[in-house]
């Protein structure tokens, strides 16, 4: 898939593109199925909920375990635009499953910038790389759905934020009540909706939150991190599964390889 020039005008602007259904229900059908395998792994890959640990808060580096979720960080439709949107070759900094448990066990997010951690902790020199959120469930407006400040990235990288210690081993770098006070009333709030394998391509800077899903139902996203090779992290203080440190660019498989799991 190529990204035509009012896309890349739409993604500059913006800070992001959505695309409904860029999967298939088949393809959507093979990545919920590996979903019990990731969410029950016990490494220090998985990140629990403070208040319930029973429940999963992030699933780290599931493309390296789960066959599926690798085809899916390979898919053409998902690489080739990586590349123009960098415009050099990628490869993958960082993965992450957020399943956003149901009846209040998936917790809220507060507003930041995912840039942040990569450049204090992991020495990204710049925020040349693009977020893709894989929608592997339904996210509706009632399953508190990821809510991005449209256009924020224009506003660059706010690096005056305060480390917020969210749960074990995940820090987030959260924006003061100012800053977020001022980028909402200029841009704006935008939740993300959508079926099951939509895809939003996303700037590494654009801000973004969302609050508890007290809804009934899972509300699982899928992260892909996708970084510009010229721009590869300096520190290897963190696990492979948070700051990948194999730079090899990445080359896509067939489009139709992971419908070919079926
Ligand atoms: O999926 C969500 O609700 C928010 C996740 C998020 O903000 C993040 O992983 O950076």
């Amino acid at each position: 898939m190529q990204l035509s020039a009012s896309q890349i005008t739409e993604y500059e602007r913006d800070g992001f593109l959505f695309f409904p259904g860029l999967l298939d229900s088949d393809e959507v059908a093979l990545l919920q199925g590996a979903m019990p395998s990731i969410l029950s792994r016990s490494g220090n890959e998985i990140i629990r909920e403070k208040e319930d640990p029973t429940s999963v808060r992030l699933a780290f580096g599931a493309h390296s375990y789960s066959e599926p979720f690798r085809r899916l960080s390979l898919l053409p439709r998902i690489v080739e635009p990586m590349k123009q949107l960098l415009g050099e070759d990628v490869y993958l900094h960082q993965s992450r499953m957020n399943p956003k448990q149901g009846f209040g066990s998936g917790q809220s997010w507060a507003w930041h910038q995912d840039y942040s951690a990569w450049n204090v902790v992991d020495g990204m020199p710049e925020p040349r790389c693009v977020m893709v959120a894989v929608f592997i469930d339904d996210c509706t407006t009632a399953k508190s759905p990821l809510l991005v400040i449209p256009g924020s990235h224009r506003d660059g990288f706010l690096d005056d934020v305060e480390l917020h210690q969210d749960a074990d081993g995940y820090s987030l770098y959260q924006l003061d009540q100012e800053t977020f006070v001022r980028l909402a009333d200029e841009y704006g709030i935008e939740p993300l909706v959508g079926p099951a394998g939509s895809v939003c391509f996303c700037h590494s800077i654009v801000v973004h939150g969302s609050a508890n899903n007290v809804s009934p139902w899972r509300r699982a996203i899928m992260y892909l991190i996708y970084n510009a090779v010229s721009n590869a992290c300096t520190n290897g203080d963190r696990p492979w599964f948070q700051n990948n440190r194999d730079f090899t660019p990445l080359t896509a498989i067939d489009d139709e390889d992971l419908r070919r799991l079926t």
